[in-house]
């Protein structure tokens, strides 16, 4: 078969395309893993992010695949509908599949008729991508593969959840990244790419989706796979790689591991990015920060969430975030965290989330200060109620959420408020402060990659301060009317495609709270269109 793979062109404010444009893993993992015969095409769409249709038209004419697959996230999901009716308005019988964390946990948003879904792939993708490419082939019933929802006669079906796999087992084959079809995959200039190590975790913290998408487990690949595959993100160029890993700290003896096969593969001059919880690091840093300075790791994006305890209770994140004397709490880690990572010099991407349920102006400044103070990239979101999460449920029942618009869910768009304060007000504190956060990492960024700055800076300061003007830089706008600004620029950019909604006349595209459950049973919290719950009906496999 001939099969095209696509991510979608939206970005987020802290990851603008003129600096980080990176792969999406999910896509190259898929291809790897369905069988050799097909011919796979994967098309980052954010590497034309001002061209989506023209390039989409291209990919189609060019390809002519019997089967479209599209990676999307919430905040995604307005762009992909645009695209799949611009891909059936191309090729009237190409079969569209879609999948990752939107349609997985929130797939009653993608089951209305109009839409053109043919099958949704729930949570971890590869075998049932793989079986379901083999079903398709052989003629055999879409209701033998596990993981899916899929449109026949008329009705959605869905078929029984598919349990998590075991990747040690070497059950999922390495990605293909030479499926890639687009290039310009860059990091400040440096080529870039994406490398899982593990899968899972087994926290639970309220805003993350993780748990609802694969339940609170923890696989770890083969080490041998993971060097492997490094090397061969390296030999395609890429000389910054981000390992997209769930919580690779949840287990530190492996993570020693893996920096001393970095080590010993002579891996060592990439830089590594990584996310990782404080508590992890501020008990093991000693050991593990030199080991990982060693292998190359440059921004470690550490969950700090929030520096006050109540917050942290409510984001169910305080475990992550302690630090421990003999098994006892004495207090959050997240200084210590940052201590020991910056005097091995490495760089702390600080993530924090302010504008929480009973958050008072004085608290969002407490951790802005935090964040000015200890961390060298701001990466400061808003809660998000993203589908089937537990703090999703507590901020609808307690009536704070104020925005039902997905394609605004991107993290920094406050879309809820606090009891204290309205979300614009929550969004623009934020705003406001990291701005000139971000500033001040330019020089930084600046010694470590000075051709890339002194051509770019420029369009950098421009992103970063967009919404300035003349006038308010001399004091005769108020930085009100800026945020402003920037909210209609960002409401702009939104528009990724050329090629109208399927959707936009159904009146039935509302809040939809209720949808069918999850393969944990919750419900899925979708803003969108989904058909009368009556069409969708349970298969049991015919084996
Ligand atoms: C790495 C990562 C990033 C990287 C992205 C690197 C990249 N280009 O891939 C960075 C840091 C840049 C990033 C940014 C953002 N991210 Co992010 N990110 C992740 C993370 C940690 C891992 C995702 C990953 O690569 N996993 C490995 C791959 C192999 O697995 P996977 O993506 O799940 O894909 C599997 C299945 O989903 C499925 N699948 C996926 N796509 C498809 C498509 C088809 C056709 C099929 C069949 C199957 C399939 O099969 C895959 C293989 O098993 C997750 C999860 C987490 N724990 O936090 C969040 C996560 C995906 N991010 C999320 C979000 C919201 C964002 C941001 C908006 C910022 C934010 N508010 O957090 C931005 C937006 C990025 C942008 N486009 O501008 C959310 C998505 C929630 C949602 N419901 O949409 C997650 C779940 C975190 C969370 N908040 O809970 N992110
Ligand atoms: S520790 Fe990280 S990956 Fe695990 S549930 Fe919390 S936010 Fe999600």
């Amino acid at each position: 078969m001939n099969i095209l793979l696509l991510s979608m062109p939206d970005s987020f404010e802290h990851t603008p395309t003129i600096a980080i444009r990176m792969p999406n893993g999910a896509l190259a993992s898929l291809a790897g893993n369905i069988d050799p015969h097909h011919r796979v095409a994967i098309a980052d769409l954010v590497l034309a992010q001002s061209s989506v249709r023209r390039t989409v038209e291209r990919l189609m004419h060019e390809i002519q695949p019997d089967l479209v697959g599209l990676s999307v996230m919430t905040f995604q999901r307005g762009t992909a509908r645009r695209i799949i009716s611009l891909v059936r308005s191309l090729k009237r019988d190409v079969r569209i599949v879609v999948g990752g964390y939107d349609p997985s946990l929130a797939p009653d948003a993608w089951t209305h008729p109009d839409l053109g879904v043919d099958v949704i792939i729930r949570g971890e993708g590869e075998l049932t991508f793989s079986d379901l490419l083999r079903a398709f082939e052989r003629g055999t019933p879409l209701s033998d593969v596990p993981g899916l929802w899929f449109r026949a006669d008329g009705d959605v079906h869905r078929t029984p959840a598919r349990p998590i796999t075991p990747v040690e087992e070497g059950t999922i084959r390495p990605p293909n990244r030479a499926a890639r079809v687009l290039s310009g995959y860059t990091m400040l200039g440096r080529g870039v790419d994406v490398v899982e190590t593990s899968r899972g975790c087994t926290f639970d913290c309220s805003f993350c989706s993780i748990i609802e998408m694969r339940g609170r487990n923890f696989h770890r690949f083969p080490l041998e796979q993971v060097t492997a595959d490094i090397a061969d993100a390296r030999r395609r160029g890429a000389r910054v790689i981000f390992i997209v890993d769930d919580n690779i700290t949840l287990d530190v003896v492996r993570f020693t591991a893996l920096c001393r096969a970095i080590i010993d593969a002579g891996l060592t001059d990439i830089d590594y990015m990584v996310q990782g919880m404080t508590s992890s690091i501020a008990q093991h840093g000693g050991e593990l920060a030199p080991l990982m300075r060693q292998a190359g790791f440059r921004y470690v994006f550490l969950g700090i969430e929030n520096i006050l305890d109540e917050d942290l209770t409510f984001l169910k994140a305080s475990a992550k975030n302690s630090q421990r004397e003999r098994g006892r709490r004495i207090g959050n880690a997240s200084t210590t965290a940052v201590d020991i990572l910056h005097r091995h010099g490495m760089l702390v991407i600080g993530g924090l989330i302010v504008g929480n349920p009973d958050d008072t102006p004085d608290a969002i400044d407490a951790n802005l200060a935090f964040a000015r103070k200890y961390v060298d990239w701001p990466y400061i979101q808003h809660p998000t109620p993203y589908p089937g999460t537990p703090m999703t449920r507590d901020f609808i029942e307690r009536d704070l959420v104020v925005n039902r618009r997905v394609e605004e869910y991107d993290g920094t768009t406050a879309v809820t408020r606090s009891t204290h304060l309205s979300a614009e007000d929550i969004e623009f504190m934020r705003w406001k402060a990291e701005r000139w956060m971000k500033l001040r990492h330019i020089p930084t960024v600046l010694r470590h990659d000075p051709g890339f700055v002194l051509r770019h800076g420029h369009r950098m300061l421009a992103h970063t301060f967009r919404g300035t003007t003349w006038r308010s830089l001399v004091g005769l706008e108020s930085a009100r009317d800026v945020f402003g600004r920037y909210r209609a620029l960002r409401a702009r950019e939104r528009e990724y495609v050329d090629w109208p909604d399927p959707l936009r006349d159904h009146d039935d595209v509302g809040p939809a709270l209720s949808g069918p459950p999850n393969d944990n049973g919750r419900p899925a919290l979708s803003h969108a269109a989904r058909p009368p719950a009556s069409s969708l009906t349970f298969v049991k496999p015919s084996r």
